[in-house]
């Protein structure tokens, strides 16, 4: 069975928590499972991890390197700061699809920067939790025309 994994970055464990105004009402465990039945419907096994520290995302992107056949990464705000993120992609030479709940186009121009897109297979934004779903549609469609 394909194993991808899917990434969150920092605050994303407060999805659904605080600021539902902002960010909508649905938790991270909801995301988590939408990801896995997706995943189960697409004939892929799906492990969700989130942490709130750049080094321990890098961390994760090396180990992925022999565990995984590709990434859905929401990096959170380091998306518009973390060159390191961006090298730690180039260097695992996995498919990577960058994944935002919003359209980070339309909010703030510090968000239009992205550091990942330039490394990512293609970017997700402005679908809500619905967007990890498209994202793992479009991952392992990539992963089955490379096969
Ligand atoms: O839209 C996205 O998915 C973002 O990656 C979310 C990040 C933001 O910095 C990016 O520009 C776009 C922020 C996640 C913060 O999540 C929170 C959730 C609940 C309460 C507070 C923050």
């Amino acid at each position: 069975m394909t194993q991808v994994l899917v990434l969150n970055g920092p605050n994303l464990n407060l999805l659904g928590i605080r600021q539902p105004e902002v960010y909508g009402a649905t938790t991270l465990a909801d995301i988590d499972e939408l990801c896995r039945q997706t995943g189960a419907e697409l004939g892929a096994e799906v492990t969700c991890f989130q942490t709130n520290h750049e080094g321990v995302l890098i961390d994760r992107i090396h180990a992925a390197r022999t565990e995984y056949a590709g990434i859905v990464l929401n990096a959170g705000a380091y998306t518009h700061t973390s060159v390191a993120l961006m090298d730690a992609i180039k260097s695992v030479d996995l498919p990577v699809v960058e994944l935002h709940l919003s359209n980070i186009h339309a909010r703030e121009p510090f968000r239009h920067k992205s550091w990942i897109a330039p490394v990512a297979i293609g970017q997700i934004c402005g679908f809500g939790a619905a967007g990890y779903a498209l994202a793992l549609r479009a991952l392992l469609g990539h992963i089955e025309a490379q096969a």
